[in-house]
């Protein structure tokens, strides 16, 4: 039997999509940088004239996962990261945007079979948000390492069964990756 793992090692060949919210762009700006760093770190071009990395801005969280889900059954992209920033205000919407793009996000990944990342920030305040956008760390970074991760990672699952690739429900086989082309 055989241990699969992601390596990072064949970046330089795959492609990814990067959807960011507008809404908290102070936030999600740098969110982008941490992640772009980290891309072009591990051998991607990461210029958006080039043919590795598109960028899709929309309105807010709550429109990610629609234009996610798009792109990933574009097929494309080897994974596609999403990047928002949700913060608590003094309404109930926080909560209602948290739980469509977390659940909006999940559904993308699952119904295509492409790695969707979760890069959405969620916090009480703005300077928590700032923390993790920047002054103590960039999770930015740390959700492109998991899209390179998986990307290489479900290329090899893949594998196991070609022609398999399609969607577990509803949607029907889909056609091979361009990585795979
Ligand atoms: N969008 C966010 O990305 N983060 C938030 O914190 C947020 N809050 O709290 O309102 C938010 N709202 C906008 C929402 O995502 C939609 O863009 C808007 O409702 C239009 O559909």
């Amino acid at each position: 039997m055989a241990v699969f793992e992601g390596s990072f090692d064949r970046a330089g060949s795959q492609r990814f999509a990067i959807v960011i919210g507008r809404f908290n762009d102070l936030i999600t700006s740098k969110l982008l940088a941490g992640c772009q760093d980290c891309l072009k770190r591990h051998g991607v071009d990461i210029d958006p004239q080039g043919r590795q990395v598109d960028y899709v801005w929309v309105p807010g969280c709550f429109e990610i996962a629609t234009v996610a889900r798009q792109l990933a059954l574009s097929q494309r992209y080897d994974a596609v990261i999403c990047l928002g920033a949700v913060i608590r205000g003094q309404t109930p919407h926080f909560d209602y945007v948290c739980a469509e793009v977390s659940k909006g996000i999940a559904a993308a990944s699952f119904q295509t079979g492409v790695p969707v990342m979760f890069g959405i920030v969620t916090t009480d305040t703005m300077q928590q948000a700032l923390e993790r956008a920047g002054i103590k760390s960039n999770l930015g970074w740390d959700y492109a390492m998991s899209a390179l991760e998986m990307a290489s990672l479900m290329q090899q699952v893949r594998s196991l069964a070609p022609g398999v690739d399609g969607p577990p429900i509803g949607l029907g086989a889909l056609p091979p990756t361009l990585a795979e082309a």
